[in-house]
């Protein structure tokens, strides 16, 4: 087989769908370096590289430039095809493919609208996203300059507070949707998939909200998250609205509640 020579991954800190490339990266264990950008900047970053496309995560791997979580584990599934993002069964693959696919553009979309919601009412907590990153700057400073970065993904991501609402109102049956995977087999086998680690990190980022976390984690899908991604960094103290998150609310009993 072909060894792979060089892969560079190009992420930015704190992103979901660059977690999961990382997962999938170190789970097929080839080797790659670490690209951190700050948002915004990787646009022109990615541009100036000639990456099919302007988003985070991008990969160079084997002189070849692949941009996109999906066809990232397309790709590597090319590259090294053991152990197998997907499935051989092709009946099997599809339903992987469709449970990615609904990782990425709902999940995922939904999560990142709601971490920059918060963090347009707090950009403090930017900095603990930043542990471990090398973005050239220091990190203090990073996060003082932050508003136009802030100002830019707020509308990139038409993160609006109606829209934020809807997907908290909806949260708690993504999360019925991701257990019903889980328990038919879809989610959480052996070897992950692709559509574990796009939804693994979707769920992990949102348990670094205080606001989700208790929602998520003792139900199978907060288990699975936490399982393929031990370590997530970031963490945001509750800052949203409690009305907003009375739908979630009703899903589960704070250990408050229950001993009262
Ligand atoms: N759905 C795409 C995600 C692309 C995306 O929006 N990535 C964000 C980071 S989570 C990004 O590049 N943000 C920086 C920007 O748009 O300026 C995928 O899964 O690859």
């Amino acid at each position: 087989m072909r060894a792979v020579s060089r892969a560079t991954l190009y992420v930015i800190p704190g992103s979901h769908p660059a977690m999961a490339a990382r997962r999938m990266l170190e789970h097929k264990g080839i080797d790659y370096k670490r690209r951190d950008l700050m948002p915004v900047v990787s646009r022109g970053v990615l541009k100036v590289m000639r990456f099919p496309g302007i988003t985070i995560p991008s990969l160079r791997i084997d002189g070849r430039r692949v941009t996109g979580s999906r066809e990232i584990s397309k790709a590597l599934d090319e590259v090294k095809p053991d152990p197998p993002l997907f499935p051989a069964d092709p009946a099997e693959r599809v339903q992987v493919e469709d449970a990615e696919r609904w990782g990425d553009e709902v999940l995922q979309n939904g999560v990142r609208r709601i971490l920059w919601n918060a963090i347009k009412r707090d950009r403090a907590p930017l900095r603990s996203y930043l542990d471990g990153a090398r973005i050239g700057v220091p990190h203090g400073l990073a996060v003082a300059t932050a508003a136009p970065i802030i100002a830019a993904e707020l509308k990139i991501n038409d993160v609006t507070d109606d829209a934020v609402e809807a997907d908290l109102a909806q949260f708690g049956g993504w999360l019925d949707r991701i257990d019903n995977w889980i328990e038919g087999g879809v989610l959480g086998g052996e070897p992950p998939n692709a559509a574990d680690f796009q939804i693994a990190s979707g769920l992990r980022l949102a348990m670094t909200l205080d606001d989700l976390r208790p929602a998520i984690e003792s139900r199978p899908a907060g288990e699975l998250a936490l399982r393929l991604i031990p370590h997530f960094a970031g963490r945001i103290p509750a800052i949203l609205p409690a009305g907003w998150l009375e739908p979630l609310k009703a899903g589960f009993e704070p250990a408050s509640a229950t001993t009262g």
